[in-house]
């Protein structure tokens, strides 16, 4: 192609532009002062200060609550790299902590009883409203409920709450246990269901902490209740079940459990059924999951996002909770997670199959009627210790 007429040539190289000898010699000597020079401005290499690494977020999070394109775009925006572990319940994530210098910077506990164990003694970071700034973003009536035993909320945010209930596939429950109500913990409680659906596999999901007070509130008791008779109806009660279990596994297990269809009815949180129901449609073999919050009154439990006092990134921890308490952040969360959040300006933001899913956001009726467990004192905590063991043990 003709080069166009206005076009500077292009620039020789040095040894081409006919310079002469001397005019040549003192270049390189101008140069290398320059070099020099610079040199002497910056430190040399070995004595410069090492490069920063990347700042490391430690989360401790519940396993299936987050989508993972959260914590990259987190990355993405703030150069803070995420290290991300899980648990699948309460007594898992406090056995962690209770071993002191647990390294995270980010736990996700549960309003009661961890979380205000927590604040009582002094082992959570306040936050800083300035540092946060889309803690304006949470319901006033929701935060409300968890200032109980956080006063001020000083200590943690809600980033999603739920109910625990039934998964189940609902062909096989139909099927087998015809005259069962679907809708109600008697389906797994009542001896004669659960033998009847033994043979499509059911499992409860291993948390003392999140099953002892369904079962007692099933049973007309106080779901807080230390009281040893009480404790021994809900044992009675889950004891004559126990043949028919198939396994007391962590919630992260039953999941899948449900969406392979190894078990037909599981005792677990609302997100991880209908999580499960969203995998077997996905899988396409014909397996459909449903749950059902229980209709004698279901467990409502807040998870808060919260600093440990020993955090080492304090900073990145309140950038992070900042940061999902977006409104598209915290909806990407609930979309994928399928559990309800806090943030009322998320709710245009949601797939209409979540935000209508009255599993998802139960509607007033199921609120009204629903209740949050408190938190033991040491003695009726051992307690339900020693009764679950025996549960699990069968004896
Ligand atoms: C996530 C379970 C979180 C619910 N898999 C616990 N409240």
């Amino acid at each position: 192609m003709p080069r166009h007429p206005a076009a500077p040539p292009p620039s020789p190289p040095l040894r081409e532009a006919g310079l002469p000898g001397r005019r040549r010699a003192a270049l390189a000597v101008l140069l290398a002062l320059c070099v020099c020079a610079a040199a002497l401005a910056s430190p040399p290499a070995a004595r410069r200060a090492p490069a920063q690494p990347a700042p490391v977020l430690n989360v401790y999070n519940w396993s299936d609550y987050i989508d993972p394109e959260v914590l990259r775009r987190f990355t993405r925006e703030t150069g803070i790299r995420v290290r991300y572990d899980v648990y699948d319940s309460l007594e898992t994530l406090e056995a962690k902590l209770s071993a002191g210098r647990s390294g995270y910077d980010i736990i996700v506990p549960t309003s009661e009883p961890t979380f205000a164990r927590l604040v009582r003694a002094g082992a959570l970071r306040p936050l800083d409203p300035a540092r946060i700034p889309n803690l304006a973003n949470l319901d006033p009536g929701l935060m409300s409920k968890v200032a109980r035993t956080d006063p001020g909320n000083r200590h943690g945010a809600i980033y999603l709450w739920g109910t625990t209930g039934l998964g189940m596939r609902v062909d096989q429950v139909r099927a087998l246990a015809p005259d069962a109500p679907r809708d109600s913990l008697g389906l797994l409680l009542q001896p004669e269901n659960a033998r009847r659906l033994a043979r499509c596999g059911i499992m409860v999901m291993d948390s003392a902490t999140d099953v002892l007070p369904s079962v007692l509130h099933w049973l007309g008791r106080d779901p807080d209740s230390a009281d040893p008779a009480d404790l021994r109806a809900a044992e009675q009660a889950l004891m004559a079940i126990r043949p028919y279990l198939r396994a007391i596994p962590g919630s992260g297990a039953i999941v899948d459990a449900l969406a392979t269809g190894e078990v037909c009815l599981a005792l677990t949180y609302s997100g991880d059924a209908i999580q499960a129901a969203v995998r077997a449609r996905a899988a396409g073999r014909g397996i459909e999951i449903a749950y059902a919050a229980p209709r004698e009154g279901a467990q409502l439990a807040f998870d808060m996002l919260a600093i440990p006092a020993d955090a080492p990134n304090p900073e990145a921890a309140m950038a992070f909770i900042d940061f999902v308490l977006r409104p598209e952040i915290i909806a990407a969360i609930t979309n994928h997670t399928r559990y309800p959040n806090a943030v009322p300006a998320s709710r245009p933001l949601l797939a209409p199959e979540v935000r209508d899913d009255p599993n998802v956001y139960p509607p007033e009726s199921v609120l009204a009627n629903s209740f949050v467990a408190g938190t033991p004192s040491p003695a009726a905590e051992r307690l339900r210790a020693r009764l679950w063991s025996r549960f699990k043990a069968g004896r």
